[in-house]
């Protein structure tokens, strides 16, 4: 009965508490140093960042590029333990692991990512952290043809075939996010949690695990968002979303429409989330396609947010941007 953690230092704090202690948060690259010194870091995860990092925890290099300087993104948590296995970097806390896998890219991204998939699942099931909530998965060429099929169509056809056993155990779908680059390997991190999330759907569009074999001969294993209750708040992981409705992308290459669609859609999300009151944006990601984009003004809540700005392929070649966020409710948040 979580024997296995324990053992390794943690400390004695009863499962299933809040989720009061993560936190999320952008820093400029050159805090790399004051970051490796941290021990309550879950993963760090580097953007346009070319230097090596040397800390204990979890690092992920991905491929993509800020609109600005480089950046480190920081998951904490409470005192974390961090390891290596098959590959795979990861750490913990009572609550959270992290975990990520970089693995080359250039054959059958099928396979790239049955593996990935795998060995991340591995470590997670073993480790006790057996409920997937967030995935991050960022490649090459995602528009490219492998075998007369769209890379990103293989990509659902691996990652599928790894989640098959999980998903039969009773493992859930994350929320995802699925963005092409320009360069690079394959990463693949994770948030998994000990407990289930909430899975929740956006009633403006198909679940996209059900989408039709239009988009491929596998759908997309991913939820819109997962919600993690307990404690006095609530986190709710959005995916990353598009101007999507139904299953049919909106307003082709038209950057401004689509991102108004966007925040319907994100809107919608939360709607259905039914967090408490005065849900609060923690962070938001944008993938945008073109060089030199100019994003609309964002409305409402989502204009406070932190924002980072990335360059990247969304999965379909007319979609133009996408966004993800983590938002955060409940009655605590009325006093802050
Ligand atoms: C969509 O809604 C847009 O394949 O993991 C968004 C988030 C998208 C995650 C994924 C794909 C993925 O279908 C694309």
């Amino acid at each position: 009965m979580g024997k296995k953690t324990w053992a390794r230092g943690l400390p004695a704090r009863a499962f299933g508490g809040g989720v009061e202690r993560m936190r999320i948060s952008y820093y400029p690259a050159d805090r790399r140093v004051e970051l490796e010194g941290r021990d309550d870091i879950l993963g760090v995860v580097g953007y346009g960042v070319t230097t090596a990092w040397q800390g204990r925890a979890p690092y992920v290099a991905t491929a993509l590029v800020p609109t600005g300087p480089p950046v480190y993104e920081v998951i904490a948590g409470g005192p974390a333990v961090s390891a290596l296995r098959d590959g795979v970097r990861y750490a913990y806390d009572d609550e959270w692991l992290f975990a990520a896998v970089t693995l080359g890219a250039g054959g059958s991204i099928a396979s790239v990512a049955a593996e990935a998939y795998g060995s991340i699942l591995r470590v997670a099931e073993d480790e006790g952290y057996g409920y997937l909530i967030r995935a991050w998965q960022y490649f090459p060429d995602i528009h490219a043809a492998d075998e007369g099929l769209e890379r990103y169509r293989q990509f659902n056809r691996g990652r599928h075939q790894a989640l098959e056993g999980y998903l039969a155990r009773g493992g859930l779908r994350p929320a995802a996010t699925c963005i092409g680059t320009r360069a690079g390997d394959l990463t693949l991190h994770v948030l998994a949690r000990r407990t289930p999330g909430i899975a929740i759907e956006n009633p403006r569009q198909v679940c996209a695990y059900r989408y039709p074999d239009t988009y491929g001969p596998r759908p997309p294993d991913f939820v819109r968002a997962m919600k993690v209750a307990g404690g006095p708040r609530e986190w709710l992981w959005i995916s990353g979303t598009a101007a999507i409705v139904g299953h049919e992308s909106q307003a082709p290459g038209d950057l401004e429409a689509q991102a108004r669609e966007t925040f319907t859609n994100l809107d919608a999300v939360v709607a259905c989330a039914g967090l408490g009151a005065q849900p609060r944006v923690l962070a938001a990601k944008v993938y945008v396609r073109g060089q030199g984009a100019v994003l609309p003004p964002w409305p409402g809540s989502w204009r406070s947010a932190p924002t980072l700005i990335l360059r990247g392929d969304i999965c379909r070649a007319e979609l133009a941007l996408e966004i993800e966020a983590v938002v955060v409710g409940g009655p605590q948040n009325e006093a802050q």
